[in-house]
């Protein structure tokens, strides 16, 4: 297994829409293992393969207390969304970043397993707020474009600084 570089926000490669997984072999297996690890290790309670700079429609979901309970999500679609929740949100992507975003309350999700089955979940809370938060990510949209102009040119102009003091 390997610990993969997470790009940053604002890198265009986010920007990217991930196109569906057509066989589930070894090296999808290989890339779950990997986007796993990097989740555990950063540590987040989610990761799209567009975050490792891999344009295919694969998330990794933990939001457990004990970092155990891997949700793998394949070819997901969002089938049913219900009522509003407002959350404050994190992203690997834009570090030190913390905001207030409003998304569906309850969602239905059809997606594939690492087992190539068809699966159907209904979730709520924060597990329906970090699948839209995943699955807004393949679509290539990080969550503060999701916040007003004005939070994200401060939010660029955070980034830009903390970059410079890192380099
Ligand atoms: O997609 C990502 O960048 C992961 C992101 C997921 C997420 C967090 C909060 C709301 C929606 C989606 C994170 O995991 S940020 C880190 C974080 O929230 C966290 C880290 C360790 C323990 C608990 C939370
Ligand atoms: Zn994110």
């Amino acid at each position: 297994m390997a610990l993969l570089p997470i790009l940053r926000f604002p890198d265009s490669r986010l920007k990217k829409v991930a196109a569906p997984v057509e066989k589930i072999d070894a090296d999808v297996r290989a890339l779950v293992a990997d986007m796993a690890e990097t989740m555990y290790e950063a540590p987040g309670i989610g990761l799209a393969a567009t975050q490792v700079d891999v344009h295919r429609q694969i998330v990794v979901i933990d939001i457990s207390e004990s970092r155990d309970d891997l949700l793998v999500l394949i070819n997901a679609r969002i089938t049913r969304k219900s009522g509003t929740q407002v959350y404050e949100e994190g992203c690997l992507s834009v570090p030190g970043i913390y905001d207030k975003v409003e998304r569906a309350a309850e969602v239905t999700v059809d997606y594939q397993g690492l087992d190539g089955q068809s699966h159907t979940l209904d979730a709520d809370g924060l597990l329906a707020v970090c699948i839209q938060h995943e699955l807004d990510h393949l679509q290539g949209k990080v969550f503060v474009e999701r916040l007003s102009q004005l939070k994200q040119t401060r939010i660029k102009t955070k980034l830009a600084k903390q970059a410079k003091i890192t380099a």
